[in-house]
């Protein structure tokens, strides 16, 4: 029987803190460690991208500033970048992440290229991409043009799936494929990580980590934490992809100051999240909740809003807690149980260990994308 061939693909992501850009990154590495050739082409080298790992290029876009142009474009250099890189290596796909500007530079990019000599375009939405920029008259048209134009979408939750066709009106069919997440082993002990926070023996670690953008509703959850009773049973470890600042009036006004700690720009998430007890989020939008699954992954289960795609990540009572969307109260009653029964925590969080390894690994998710790949490929 024929090898099957490796296949080379163009990745385009946003290469700062947020879910679309690190989940990009994680199937960049794991479709080259597969053995495809993986070329990323942003504007800036992916945070989390490893440098000299074999078969993973980085092609960076160069934006130059313009003095009749008062806005800076980059649209256009992507493009030309996305049409260069893959005319010079051949690519056979370029899958873009969040689909503004993203999925247009593609388009326009394949557009660029002789016929034969064209990549097929895959968008992956993520959420806001959909969810905000779609509602936005400014935006919504040129979207919806560049999905119909792609040969293939896909959504991260059959959430932002339904959400896609109702908003933007897009009269083609959406795969979706969850995200997965792949953990980096912990470089600490959990012991060593607990120490550094000053954990004690008896204090249970609540974790949160996001970008802190207004739809983490940061403000609903120090509220709802400055209500945990009792305050000696707890801290709040906040992973900060974004400045925290902002909030600190917020934890001294609250009397806070004792039971939050802060991190910013963390790099090696794994050590926090295997120290953790139980993740808290508030978000008010959220289409799959990267941060909830790597939770999941170490056993740590969470109290969270339920809202958008997360009911399809965790199955509250079992593998979790969900509260309504902007009710502190009941994300408070969900921690206070939680923290007074260790028992129900070790069970929520073995399921939630259980269904993020069966249905969110990289060896669930990432051979449906290459199947994808294939398929468009023909
Ligand atoms: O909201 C963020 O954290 C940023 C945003 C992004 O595109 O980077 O996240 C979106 O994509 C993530 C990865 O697919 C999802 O886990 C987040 O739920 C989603 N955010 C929203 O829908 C608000």
């Amino acid at each position: 029987m024929a090898a099957v061939r490796a296949l080379k693909i163009g990745i385009t992501c946003y290469p700062s803190v947020g879910g679309s850009g690190i989940l990009a990154t994680a199937l960049g590495e794991e479709l080259a460690q597969r053995g495809h050739e993986v070329h990323f082409i942003s504007y800036g080298r992916p945070f989390r991208l490893p440098v000299d790992a074999p078969r993973l290029h980085f092609h960076p876009v160069v934006i130059n500033d313009y003095e009749l142009f008062k806005y800076p474009d980059y649209t256009l250099p992507l493009s030309v970048k996305m049409a260069e890189v893959a005319r010079d290596h051949a690519l056979d796909v370029l899958h873009v992440h969040y689909a503004v500007p993203h999925a247009t530079a593609a388009i326009l990019a394949r557009s660029m290229l002789p016929e034969g000599k064209r990549p097929r375009v895959v968008t992956t939405l993520h959420g806001t991409d959909t969810t905000l920029l779609g509602r936005d008259a400014g935006y919504g048209p040129a979207i919806r043009h560049a999905l119909m134009q792609s040969d293939a979408v896909t959504a991260v939750s059959a959430w932002l799936r339904d959400e896609t066709h109702r908003l933007l009106a897009v009269d083609r069919p959406i795969d979706v494929i969850h995200n997965f997440y792949a953990p980096k082993t912990p470089r600490r002990s959990r012991e060593d990580v607990r120490r550094e926070l000053g954990l004690r023996d008896d204090e249970a670690m609540i974790l949160h980590l996001s970008n802190l953008r207004p739809v983490k509703r940061i403000d609903l959850l120090l509220d709802a934490v400055a209500r945990v009773q009792p305050r000696a049973a707890f801290k709040l470890v906040i992973l900060a992809g974004g400045d925290f600042a902002p909030f600190a009036e917020q934890v001294r006004s609250l009397g806070l100051g004792d039971r939050v700690i802060v991190r910013e720009n963390v790099l090696e998430i794994e050590d926090y999240l295997q120290a953790a007890d139980l993740g808290l989020f508030a978000s008010s939008a959220e289409s799959f909740c990267l941060s909830l699954l790597e939770c999941m992954w170490f056993g740590c289960p969470s109290v969270s809003t339920s809202v958008g795609g997360i009911p399809e990540v965790i199955e509250s009572g079992v593998s979790g807690l969900l509260a309504p969307t902007g009710d502190a109260e009941a994300l408070v009653r969900g921690v206070e149980s939680l923290l007074r029964d260790p028992e129900k925590r070790a069970a929520l969080g073995q399921a939630a260990q259980r269904r993020a390894r069966e249905l969110f690994s990289a060896e669930a998710i990432v051979p449906r994308y290459e199947a994808l790949y294939r398929r468009v490929c023909g």
